[in-house]
């Protein structure tokens, strides 16, 4: 099994490469190639493009371990490790031109389940804002190489929370009624548009606190490691890990004081 650090570096030149394309690709113009789950979940030929990119570049490095690719699916290794990948993370930001998308690349020991696996390594780039984060398991967190660490004793009136919205409008009607109920409680709420940024902002002391209903494997695996790595307490519902029910990522203090609450407006199956 390689040590955490040189899946990393393994992680991290792919990322990197893999967010040049997509900032070369977003200059040159931007073209929707589908919709998935509903006519708002777009995928562009970008995303097609640089995960195409990514899972090469994977199989050439480390040939034996399974790819797992919010665009082309999943395909099992025989190492026992399983790289998980979203391409472009903030899709819409990106088909906008909203200088807030990201590559995710995450690699972890088990099946590509957030319930079950352990993140070895993930690395998340923003291609716009020029910022590579990355994590080790076990070896911290850093941004751009400087050390992170998440804030902490922040009580909840002035906490600073980052959220998420569905693709299906009746879901994104009852987590805006989630907001509804939060945003009196805390200092404000942000909506970013990408939820490794999310986790990652958690990790850099720019959000106090991040959570999501509906997320994917793709979109958390390497933002909550980095969060993991800089302090925070990344969960789920009740006791639960991080998975598509919810995920939660605050320092530890308000973790507690948060997650009462976002399991009472999370109570029923939605
Ligand atoms: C996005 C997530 C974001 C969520 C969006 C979307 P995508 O992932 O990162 O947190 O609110 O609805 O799911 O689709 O851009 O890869």
């Amino acid at each position: 099994m390689p040590a955490n650090v040189e899946l990393l570096g393994i992680a991290r030149t792919i990322a990197l490469r893999a967010g040049d394309l997509a900032r070369l690709r977003r200059a040159e113009g931007v073209e929707i190639a589908a919709s998935k789950s509903s006519l708002s979940d777009i995928v562009t030929r970008a995303d097609q493009e640089v995960e195409h990119i990514i899972r090469g570049a994977i199989a050439a490095a480390r040939p034996n371990d399974g790819f797992y690719g919010e665009e082309s699916g999943a395909e099992t290794g025989s190492s026992g490790l399983t790289w998980v990948v979203d391409p472009i993370d903030g899709t819409v930001n990106y088909f906008y031109g909203i200088p807030s998308y990201a590559v995710s690349i995450a690699v972890v020991e088990g099946d590509p389940d957030p319930q079950t696996w352990r993140a070895l390594a993930g690395v998340v780039v923003n291609p716009a804002a020029g910022e590579v984060f990355a994590a080790a398991a076990g070896g911290g967190a850093a941004l751009n190489g400087q050390t992170l660490h998440v804030n902490h004793d922040t009580e909840l009136e002035l906490a600073l929370v980052g959220t998420g919205f569905g693709y299906d409008a009746t879901r994104r009607e009852r987590q805006g009624r989630v907001v509804t109920e939060l945003i009196g409680r805390v200092r404000d709420i942000r909506r970013i548009g990408a939820a490794s940024l999310d986790l990652c902002g958690v990790a850099a002391g720019r959000l106090d606190a991040y959570y999501e209903r509906g997320l994917n494997p793709w979109d958390h695996a390497a933002g909550a490691l980095i969060a993991a790595e800089a302090g925070a307490t990344v969960g789920g519902l009740r006791d639960a890990r991080a998975s598509s029910d919810l995920v939660v990522a605050a320092e530890p203090g308000l973790f507690s004081r948060l997650n009462p609450l976002l399991q009472e407006f999370h109570r029923d199956d939605w």
